[in-house]
């Protein structure tokens, strides 16, 4: 009589390690696609406790400002060409280069030679400029 019972908790035990297994392989499928959420900037919406707060790390590398000097100005193209300092985001050392800017309005809220503080990023092969703000 005893029997019958004993069978019956080895196999609860059997369904709990199997919902252990998959809760440890959504996990892991969550935080193998995280790298990719963060270059597409939807990380910030998330909120999934602890694998939340190593994609909010993440984030802080991807979008650390970056900083620089306007050296010329292309409203129509919306670009500006910043001599900008290395960008750690990017792996990218110091150099003078063109960035898009999301908005003419952009182009027209610099003037060259301005130091600024920008979020440098890459879309394909295109290099953008995000969130510029002139440093005083
Ligand atoms: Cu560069």
């Amino acid at each position: 009589m005893q029997t019958k019972p004993a069978t019956i908790h080895t196999t609860t035990l059997t369904r709990a390690s199997t919902a252990t297994l998959a809760a440890g392989a959504i996990i892991a499928l969550w935080l193998a696609s995280a790298p990719v959420q963060a270059q597409q900037g939807h990380d910030a919406h998330h909120g999934h406790g602890a694998p939340a707060a190593a994609a909010k790390a993440a984030d802080a590398a991807q979008f650390a400002p970056s900083e620089g000097e306007v050296k010329r100005l292309d409203k129509a193209g919306k670009r500006v060409t910043i001599a900008h300092g290395p960008l750690e985001n990017l792996g990218m050392p110091p150099m003078t280069m063109a960035f898009e800017v999301e908005d003419a309005a952009v182009v027209d809220a610099l003037k060259v030679g301005d130091r600024i503080r920008f979020i440098a990023g890459k879309e394909g092969r295109r290099y953008t400029a995000r969130d510029v703000e002139v440093v005083q």
